[in-house]
């Protein structure tokens, strides 16, 4: 027997199992039929959410998406420069984790950051001026949409490297493994970033030490231009972690109540010490890649599709609407008052001066 073989056979069953998948038989037997660390989340054990969860998933959905909306507006008026990548489809995932944190958390991301910094409870103000350049910007508006941070919120980055985000992700989670402050970090990523090097640099390094990491894969089809298909070998990405030992589980990414679910036992995982844990959101992004992309590569039917039968904030609506848990008015209520809430954000973007020039020497590395 190989040297792997005989450890994988010798290894108990929970070491290489999700918490759930975990059984009595071996790990050995186990990997004939389904992979030993993935699985797909079980609908059934999808947590409904009361009303007061629902409301609040639809209130910070929906600020996500009209803040992309404007910004998507501002871009177009040339006030934004550089890139901008929009995290219009992909709302669920990031509110639905959020909802499993604890503060003292982290989390880490790539360039399409602005719903995960609205989720951190970043101020939309501070992050549009970002955008914008402007002075009262996150980084002072020297950093763009693609560099902002906050580590009263627990927020680490807006990261234009692809993959770059994982190793960092890696290391804040090493602190809090070191320093035994209960802290987990949740490490964002796409499909595309998923094919990185690093990566698995990262997976492996986080097992062996049991770091308290969940690595989120945002599998929303496409990396700029490129279908997952065509780009990967092993498209199922909750496998990716198998011969790491790290579990894995595939989560329908556009419903905010299974992402939670998968989230806190991903999170709870983690936390407990026994090390990484690997959620795939299968998610969806309505934009192109970046705003400059004219998504040449799919077609408008299935966007529109997605949009019509899996939109993750249609969901919520229809099922507060049908378990009464709000009127029309009600929710025509919180759309007002967020718009009102990103008019006064762009307001801010718009007329908040640019950094001095002086600030050219501050803020860098000398
Ligand atoms: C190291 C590196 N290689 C290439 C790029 C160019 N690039 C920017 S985004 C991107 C695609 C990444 O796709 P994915 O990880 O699926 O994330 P998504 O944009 O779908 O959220 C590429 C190749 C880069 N920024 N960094
Ligand atoms: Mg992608």
């Amino acid at each position: 027997m190989a040297l792997a073989a005989k450890k994988a056979a010798t290894k108990p069953a929970s070491k290489v199992a999700a918490p759930k998948a975990a059984t009595a038989k071996p790990a050995s037997s186990r990997a004939a039929s389904s992979p030993s660390t993935a699985r797909r989340s079980d609908k059934s054990s999808i947590a409904e959410f009361d009303r007061e969860q629902e409301l609040a998933a639809y209130r910070q959905m929906l600020l996500i998406r009209r803040f992309e909306e404007k910004a998507g507006q501002l871009y177009g008026m040339g006030l934004i420069g550089g890139f901008c990548h929009l995290y219009i489809g992909q709302e669920a995932v990031v509110v639905g984790m959020q909802m499993t944190l604890k503060p003292g958390d982290q989390v880490i991301t790539g360039y399409r950051d602005h719903g995960h910094m609205l989720a951190c409870g970043m101020d939309p103000k501070g992050v549009m001026a970002e955008l914008t350049g402007r002075r009262g910007g996150y980084s002072k508006g020297k950093g763009g949409s693609m560099h902002m941070f906050s580590i009263e919120k627990g927020f680490y980055g807006g990261h234009g490297i692809v993959g770059a985000q994982v190793s960092l992700g890696t290391g804040l989670a090493f602190a809090d493994h070191y320093r035994q402050n209960g802290g987990v970090c949740l490490t964002y990523f796409g499909d595309g970033a998923a094919n990185q090097g690093q990566v698995y640099e990262s997976f492996n390094m986080a097992e062996l030490w049991k770091l308290p990491v969940v690595y989120i894969i945002e599998n929303n089809k496409y990396a700029m231009g490129t279908a997952v298909n065509r780009a990967s070998a092993q498209t199922d990405f909750s496998k990716r972690g198998t011969s790491f030992n790290i579990p894995g589980e595939q989560v329908d990414g556009m419903d905010v109540r299974a992402v939670k679910a998968a989230g806190e036992r991903a999170v709870e995982f983690a936390r407990s010490g026994k090390g990484p844990y690997i959620l795939e959101m299968l998610t969806y992004r309505y934009r192109g890649h970046s705003m400059s992309d004219p998504a040449k590569y799919r077609s408008k039917e299935e966007v529109q599709k997605m949009r019509t039968e899996h939109d993750p904030i249609e969901q919520v609506r229809n099922r507060l609407i049908e378990k009464k848990w709000a009127t029309e008015d009600e929710l025509k209520a919180i759309d007002a008052s967020i718009r009102d809430e990103m008019n006064a954000a762009s307001d801010f973007a718009s007329n908040d001066p640019e950094p001095d020039a002086s600030e050219l020497y501050t803020d860098i590395l000398r």
